[in-house]
């Protein structure tokens, strides 16, 4: 007998019928299944979207933060119970506009977090505004003339500054999609896992046809160790775009360095409120 998906939550969805959105849904409880996690182990954060409305749909214990914050507000929380598993799932808007700086610096530290960025190329939310990984002349409401803005290449930053894993799927490949987010939890360290999402509402360029008939699996001889060959495969995009593990570089992580793995959790240890009173009475002397 299969198990119980013990994260389906039976809930009203608020997304546009056919949307990617879904199938990233399913990939997250399926590859949270097979890691055999419970619900309580498990945080997911996000920030405003529709991508992030994620955490409201799945069984775990879930966080929206503002705008832009998902990461520091999930950084938060993994530091103080590092035994949490922390993921956090939002749009491209999200991460790399509005919290582009979180997403920079999060890499930088190798917090052990698994990003699960929902890339549909546009504000969803909001009705459809070029966001940050928009293709270049795309036209929009409020880019009538087409985008002009060169767009960010978060897999190629994401190289650049040695995330241990960067990984790209679609949405439409749940199973591989599934596959990629539980190698990318079950690595130490911060990893992205960039996920191809058709918006059909808002993107009538980026669809499932377009992305269909682009989108090939890395497969050996390809090395995801190979840094330079990994930020050339990052440049590749328009008529052939891979999906799979394009880096893979294990390092130790930020709270590898604070915590020993045998530590109580910050949020279990007792809090000695004279200790606290001196050392603030000390620093405003
Ligand atoms: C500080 C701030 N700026 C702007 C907004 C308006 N806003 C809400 S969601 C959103 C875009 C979300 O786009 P994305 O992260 O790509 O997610 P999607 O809706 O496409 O899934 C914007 C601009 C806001 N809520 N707060």
């Amino acid at each position: 007998m299969t198990e119980k998906n013990h994260f389906h939550s039976s809930g009203e969805r608020a997304w546009c019928p056919g949307c990617g959105d879904f199938g990233i849904l399913s990939s997250v409880e399926n590859a949270l299944m097979n890691l055999g996690k419970r619900p309580h182990e498990v945080l997911i954060v996000s920030g405003i979207g529709q991508a992030a409305k994620l955490p409201h749909y799945i069984n775990t214990n879930g966080f929206d933060g503002l705008h832009g914050r998902a990461l520091p507000a999930a950084f938060g929380a993994k530091a103080a119970n590092h035994r949490l598993q922390v993921l956090v799932t939002s749009g491209d808007g999200d991460i790399y506009g509005e919290g582009g700086n979180h997403f920079i610096h999060a890499i930088r530290r190798n917090i052990d977090i698994t990003l699960i960025v929902h890339n549909n190329q546009i504000y969803g939310l909001t009705k459809g505004q070029a966001s940050p990984t928009s293709d270049l002349g795309m036209v929009t409401k409020t880019q009538p003339n087409g985008v002009s803005t060169i767009p960010f290449n978060s897999l190629a930053i994401a190289i650049t500054l040695d995330a241990v894993f960067v990984a790209r799927s679609f949405s439409r490949e749940m199973e591989f999609t599934t596959q990629l987010i539980e190698e990318g939890v079950r690595t130490p360290g911060f990893s992205l896992i960039e996920i191809l999402q058709p918006c059909v509402s808002f993107n009538t360029v980026n669809t499932y046809k377009w992305y269909s008939e682009r989108v090939y699996k890395l497969d050996s001889p390809y090395d995801p160790a190979d840094k330079l060959q990994a930020y050339k495969k990052s440049g590749e995009w328009g008529e052939k775009i891979p999906i799979g593990v394009l880096y893979k570089k294990p390092r130790r992580t930020f709270l590898d360095n604070q915590f020993k793995p045998k530590d109580l959790p910050l949020f279990q240890r007792k809090t000695v409120m004279k200790e606290i009173i001196s050392l603030t009475n000390e620093l405003f002397e």
